[in-house]
């Protein structure tokens, strides 16, 4: 099941990752965290830029990681971290991906608008290792403006970071360029145990039980909940599930919400994310027994946590918390 997922899932991933170098680790600007929490060897600074990526590091060490996400555009993003696997004793990259994933998944969605493929030469099938690619979280969907951040364990090896957001003519952001390679090396960042700082709430994700909020924040401020993945599966989008965050403000349409929380729907998943809601980052998919940990601004509010799947409230996956 998880072979599953991780080859469809990787397919939509590789769609949009683009990495550059915007600042480094001693940089003024990276060593003053906006969320407070001080650069070092186990934080990579992203910026995700108009269909790109900009990140502090090609190459980090292995262990707990803090991945700070910038979103310096004018569209929604997100960072989705994919481990390529090893394919009849071959490496595979980013540029595989780039090759022989994203232009199939883009396929697919214009199938799913009835139109010609982008890509003709691509056809419409997966390469066979593309099931494969392990999912291992990654920030979540953030909007224009936000800084959201997420810390997950990377073991070493060769990875991928995209997103997968669609523009509003149905083209992937991955498509785009969105989409990048990360290396994990042998050596321990020498991070210590997970997170760094307290954990204000807990969150558990289950494909029977939906999203369930064990503990909210009770205050305002910068919160970190811990996500634990129970278990993991394939939903009718080919994708597993996930944990967003996002803030909504009166007259927010929770209905809209969940019905964009699709990529295999024409409108879902776009830049035209649904009114009142702000999304603050989350937690990608992740292999079952996981979790990882997110790191948002929370002003007082209505906020929900959300999965991108098919009618996410229909199967628990829409849930709110206030903060007073
Ligand atoms: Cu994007």
């Amino acid at each position: 099941m998880r072979r599953s997922i991780a080859a469809l899932t990787a397919v939509l991933a590789t769609a949009l990752v683009a990495v550059a170098c915007e600042s480094g680790p001693t940089d003024a600007g990276a060593s003053a965290s906006v969320q407070g929490q001080r650069a070092g060897p186990d934080v990579v600074q992203v910026a995700a830029g108009h269909h790109t990526f900009v990140t502090s590091h090609e190459e980090i060490g292995a262990g707990w990681t803090t991945f700070r996400f910038r979103n310096r555009s004018d569209a929604p993003h997100f960072m989705i971290i994919e481990k390529m696997p090893v394919w009849e004793g071959e490496q595979k990259t980013v540029e595989d991906s780039r090759s022989e994933v994203v232009p199939v998944f883009q396929n697919i969605m214009d199938s799913f608008r009835d139109e010609g493929p982008t890509f003709p030469e691509a056809g419409f099938e997966l390469p066979a290792w593309y099931g494969e690619v392990t999912f291992v979280g990654g920030p979540g969907l953030t909007s224009p403006g936000e800084t959201a951040e997420t810390r997950t364990y990377l073991e070493p090896g060769t990875y991928v970071i995209e997103c997968y957001v669609k523009t509003e003519d149905g083209t992937f952001h991955s498509t785009e360029g969105m989409i990048e390679g990360l290396v994990v090396n042998g050596a321990s960042n020498a991070s210590g145990e997970p997170p760094r700082g307290r954990v204000d709430g807990r969150v558990t994700v289950s494909s029977t039980g939906g999203i369930t909020v064990e503990s909210a924040p009770r205050r305002p401020g910068n919160r970190t909940l811990e996500v634990a993945f129970e278990d993991q599966t394939a939903y009718s989008h080919f994708l597993g599930h996930d944990v967003h965050l996002a803030r909504l403000d009166e007259g927010a349409d929770r209905e809209a919400l969940g019905a964009w929380m699709n990529w295999a729907v024409p409108g879902g998943l776009t830049d035209d994310v649904p009114e009142g809601v702000t999304f603050l980052g989350g937690v990608q998919d992740m292999p079952a027994g996981e979790s990882a940990y997110m790191t948002a601004d929370l002003a007082p509010g209505r906020y929900a946590l959300v999965a991108e799947v098919p009618d996410p409230a229909d199967k628990g996956m829409m849930v709110e918390f206030t903060i007073p």
